[in-house]
C-alpha cells in the first residue's frame, strides 16, 4: 500500500512508526479488518506498511462470539491524538455503534493505538502504549508480527500470556 514518490517526498514532519490493533467479532469480520487497513492507508500523511496475519481469538469480556484480531504497522505524520481521531472516524464509517452500557461487548470493528515509536503518550482520552497491551495475547501476537524489533520488550509478556493465539484458517463467520 504505497503512495509512490509523491507520498515519500510530500512536505510535512518526520514519519513515526505506530502499531494499530484491530478486532472484530460482529458481521463480516475479515472484510471489516481489511477495509479498516485500506481506509487508514488512504488518509493523508499516513501509510499502512504492514498487516499481520488474522488470528481467531476467544472473547475477553462478556460471553460473545470469537474475534478476529490483527495489527497494522503504520507510518504517519499524525500526532497520537490526530491518529486516535482518525481511528474513531474509521470505526464509525465501518458501522461501529458504541454501547456505553456494555463494556468489552461485541463490535464490528475496534481499532486501538497499541504502540508508538515516539514513546508514551498520556491524555484523558488516550494512553499509549495501550493500557491492556501486556495482558492480551490477541494484541501482543499481531503486534510482534508487524514490529519484530519489539520482541525483547514484549516477547516475555506474550509468552506469559500463553503465546500467539490460533491463526485463522478462514472458517465460516458466525453472525
Ligand atoms: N483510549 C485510550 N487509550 C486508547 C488507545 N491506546 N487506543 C480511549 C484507542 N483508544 C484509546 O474505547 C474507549 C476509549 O478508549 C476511546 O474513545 C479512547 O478515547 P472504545 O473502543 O470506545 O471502547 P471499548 O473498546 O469498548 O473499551 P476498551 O476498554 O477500549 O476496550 P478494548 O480495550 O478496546 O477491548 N476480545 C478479543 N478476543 N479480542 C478483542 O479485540 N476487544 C475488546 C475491547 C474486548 N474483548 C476482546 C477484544
Ligand atoms: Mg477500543
Amino acid at each position: 500500500m504505497h503512495k509512490g514518490l509523491f507520498g515519500l517526498f510530500a512536505a510535512g514532519g518526520p514519519m513515526s512508526v505506530v502499531v494499530v490493533g484491530a478486532g472484530s467479532n460482529l458481521g463480516a469480520r475479515e472484510s471489516a479488518i481489511v477495509a479498516a487497513a485500506e481506509l487508514l492507508d488512504s488518509r493523508p500523511r499516513t501509510r499502512v506498511v504492514g498487516v499481520s496475519p488474522l488470528y481467531e481469538t476467544l472473547p475477553l469480556g462478556p460471553p460473545q462470539d470469537d474475534y478476529l484480531n490483527a495489527a497494522f504497522r503504520v507510518e504517519t505524520e499524525l500526532t497520537p491524538p490526530e491518529l486516535l481521531h482518525t481511528l474513531l472516524r474509521i470505526e464509525r464509517r465501518l458501522g461501529r455503534r458504541r454501547r456505553r452500557d456494555l463494556r468489552w461487548g461485541p463490535r464490528s470493528i475496534d481499532l486501538d493505538l497499541l504502540w508508538d515509536s515516539r514513546g508514551p503518550f498520556e491524555s484523558p482520552e488516550l494512553h499509549v502504549p495501550h493500557r491492556e497491551l501486556e495482558r492480551r495475547s490477541f494484541a501482543l501476537g499481531p503486534l510482534l508480527d508487524v514490529a519484530p524489533e519489539l520482541s525483547d520488550r514484549y516477547g516475555p509478556a506474550l509468552d506469559a500470556e500463553g503465546g500467539r493465539p490460533a491463526l485463522w484458517a478462514g472458517a465460516p463467520v458466525a453472525t
